[in-house]
């Protein structure tokens, strides 16, 4: 099983329908798999072997694609990483997932950026420089010296496509294996269930680091043999005259995009008669925003519900009317879910538990975490850490109601708390720091910060926090908002009563 061949042996059937439409430029189904071959031959040339991770940190680009699916056409692994993660958090994925290979940007390797020189067992590959790391000068070597004899598709279903970097509530991210088993049967099970066909156009517009634009958008719309029109950007104009323009059918976002979808909407009123069906994921949608797009666009948007480690779990039905806000659906064709309560025992319908799931769809570990991997399941079951509970009277429709554990989702990204407040007490002055989730009618939450001050620390304000946190975390983890208090709020225990911290309105200076 590979999910390569599965998309690759898709495109054969359609030769010169445009499979990728990027930024205007159409790439046929014949262009697609003749550049998943070179980038291939490259790979195999540059010593790239089965299980060898292969980091990819592009920007939203065709290279990125034809790397991706070729890293897996050869049974290697690809690692997608954000192009906005800085030197620190890049240092650490490539030494955690010993990754062979890295191809980068040349503008993240502009002097001063990035100092990768001293790692002489990493390949870099630099995407837009001529030099001798140059991509393309790189390419045309590899062709002229390579036998053009590749081992291609030799993977079992468990092996590892995927090793995508997860934040949790204790320690460094953990790289989670997904495999092909995983990759495969969740993308046939969102063709079935969302009747995803070669008619079909996508505009997508989620980046390509993650699994929601990677994954379900990407690797979906292959499958089903359907145009995917990319743009690096979401400029709500732009897209919603793309919509009009080229006939788009499907488009897939997180709630931060339909926020400003509807904005743009609002203003142009442009026609959206094409469109099959919008779909929304990675955070929850509200209540409100479900319904004002609906009031304004009539389009009910269907809601889904997965995570990195199980991909789908859940979707809500196709059928327009049986849509409901606040309901994530149910479970997809090879996916189970059951709710637990703290003890592990099944609570009844309408209780709330944990999401625990099972099926196809569960990754395989943690890389070279074999007791965090442990602690994430339940016997055979995976801790989502959601709760959610069932509605008994609607067969069991899933709901969910918030986390077991600390988390801010912010725009579609995950903020563990735990991570912030480590960079946080890092800074000279700052004795203790609680982090937390402040709500954002666009991005659902932003980033907040309490900060208590060490006793005779110097001045700070909270610019100087906030630029300190962004020279050690990707953008959307840094504090939007710092307060300054005298001491955090403790229970008798000595906990940090959270719920307790108010944090509102203008960053506050000390
Ligand atoms: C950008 N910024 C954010 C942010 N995104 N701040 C908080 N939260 C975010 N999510 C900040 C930048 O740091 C910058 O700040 C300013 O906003 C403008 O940046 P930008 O580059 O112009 O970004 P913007 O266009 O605003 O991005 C918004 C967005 C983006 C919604 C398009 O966040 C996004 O692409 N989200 C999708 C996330 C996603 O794909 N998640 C899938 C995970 S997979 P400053 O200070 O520099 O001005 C998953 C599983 C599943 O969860 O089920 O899908």
């Amino acid at each position: 099983m590979n999910l390569a061949k599965l998309l690759l042996e898709k495109q054969e059937h359609y030769a010169n329908k445009p499979a990728i439409i990027y930024e205007g430029q159409p790439y046929s189904c014949k262009d697609l798999k003749d550049e998943v071959k070179n980038y291939s031959n490259l790979l195999n040339w540059l010593g790239i072997k089965k299980g060898d991770r292969v980091a990819i940190q592009l920007p939203k680009c065709m290279e990125f694609i034809f790397l991706h699916l070729a890293a897996l056409s050869l049974g290697a692994v690809t690692l997608p990483l954000n192009p906005a993660y800085n030197q620190e958090e890049v240092k650490y994925f490539l030494e955690d997932s010993g990754s062979k290979i890295l191809f980068v940007d040349h503008e993240l390797v502009q002097p001063g950026r990035y100092n990768l020189e001293n790692k002489s067992d990493l390949k870099v590959v630099v995407r837009g420089s001529n030099g001798a790391k140059g991509l393309v000068p790189l390419l045309k070597e590899a062709r002229i010296h390579s036998s053009g004899n590749i081992y291609q598709y030799q993977t079992g279903p468990d092996d590892t496509a995927l090793l995508c970097y997860t934040s949790g509530t204790t320690g460094r991210p953990k790289g989670a294996m997904i495999t092909h088993r995983n990759l495969v049967t969740n993308t046939l099970a969102l063709q079935e269930k969302w009747k995803w066909t070669d008619s079909d156009a996508l505009l997508h517009v989620l980046p390509i680091f993650h699994i929601h634009g990677l994954c379900v958008a990407l690797h979906g719309g292959l499958n089903a043999g359907s145009t995917v029109i990319l743009h690096e950007k979401f400029d709500p104009q732009e897209r919603l005259r793309a919509i009009e323009e080229m006939k788009v059918t499907m488009f897939m976002a997180v709630p931060t995009i339909y926020y400003r979808f509807l904005q743009a909407w609002r203003k142009l009123n442009s026609d959206l008669s094409s469109m099959r069906v919008f779909i929304s994921g990675s955070a929850p949608m509200s209540k409100e925003l479900f319904e004002e797009f609906q009031s304004a666009t009539g389009f009910r948007i269907l809601e889904r519900y997965g995570m990195t480690e199980t991909q789908m779990i859940t979707s809500n039905p196709y059928e327009e009317e049986r849509r409901l806000p606040g309901s994530v659906g149910y479970p997809l064709p090879g996916v189970q879910i059951r709710l637990v309560s703290e003890s592990g025992n099944d609570v009844r319908p309408g209780e709330i538990g944990e999401v625990c799931i099972k099926g196809e769809n569960v990754f395989k570990g943690y890389w070279q975490m074999p007791e965090k991997t442990r602690d994430s399941f339940f016997g055979e079951w995976f801790r989502s850490g959601d709760l959610g509970y069932q509605d008994e009277k609607d067969e069991m429709r899933l709901y969910l109601a918030g986390r077991s554990k600390e988390l801010i989702i912010s725009g579609g990204f995950n903020v563990y708390p735990k991570e912030v407040e480590e960079v946080l007490c890092q800074h000279e002055s700052v004795q203790e720091a609680a982090v937390t989730g402040i709500s954002d009618s666009e991005y659902g939450e932003k980033v907040a910060a309490a900060i208590v001050l060490k006793k005779y620390s110097c001045p700070v304000t909270s610019e100087e926090i906030i630029a300190f946190c962004k020279e050690r975390l990707v953008n959307y983890k840094c504090p939007r908002k710092v307060i300054f208090l005298k001491a955090l709020p403790r229970n008798a225990m000595g906990k940090v009563q959270k719920h307790l911290i108010k944090i509102t309105g203008h960053n506050e200076n000390y």
